[in-house]
């Protein structure tokens, strides 16, 4: 309806108790005032679903193309249940925008697929600034918070696959 904000469909999480285990928080500094709100969300949801603070390691990277490297080297280097990456592509007059945009989305993609650690995708692709805060904790909410709970998500998920996985103790 005009003049309301749009209705969010957050990404829900199946009732699979406390997370296991360490997650991580990619965040790219460019844009870093428009980042740190970014940061901010993810962080909050992670802590809103029993995700200790202790639990969560936030690594600092120059923009959203240095997201997947920096996330893959993190779950290669292991102990990560899932890892969020965050980060804000505002188009400016140049074709840069498209480059940041596509590599941060193919590279975050194949970095989990390759290594098999969950990775979320919280990068704003925004063609202003004004629409960049919107996403950033204003009327369209907050994609660090919906990728954190995406992350949340998909941390259940490999849970659940691989208990179904592990052979069953026999019985007697
Ligand atoms: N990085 C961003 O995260 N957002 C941007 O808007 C952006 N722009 O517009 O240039 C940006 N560029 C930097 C890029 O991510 C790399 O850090 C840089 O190219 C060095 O590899």
């Amino acid at each position: 309806m005009a003049g309301q904000a749009p209705r969010r469909v957050l990404p829900s999480r199946p009732p699979g108790g406390r997370p296991r285990g360490r997650f991580a928080v990619v965040v790219g500094r460019f844009n870093e005032d428009v980042s740190k709100k970014l940061l901010e969300g993810a962080l909050a949801a992670l802590a809103a679903h029993g995700v200790r603070d202790d639990l969560v390691d936030v690594r600092w990277v120059p923009g959203s193309f240095e997201l997947p490297q920096a996330a893959k080297m993190l779950a290669e280097a292991g102990g990560y249940t899932a890892i969020v990456c965050v980060g804000a592509v505002i188009k400016g007059s140049t074709p840069h925008f498209e480059y940041v945009c596509s590599a941060a989305a193919r590279g975050i993609t194949e970095a989990a697929l390759a290594t098999g650690v969950p990775m979320s995708f919280g990068v704003i692709t925004a063609l202003t600034e004004e629409q960049a805060w919107e996403r950033a904790g204003g009327v369209v909410g907050n994609r660090g918070e919906e990728a954190a709970l995406a992350a949340l998500e998909m941390a259940d998920f490999v849970a659940a696959i691989r208990r179904r996985r592990r052979p069953r103790p026999r019985s007697r």
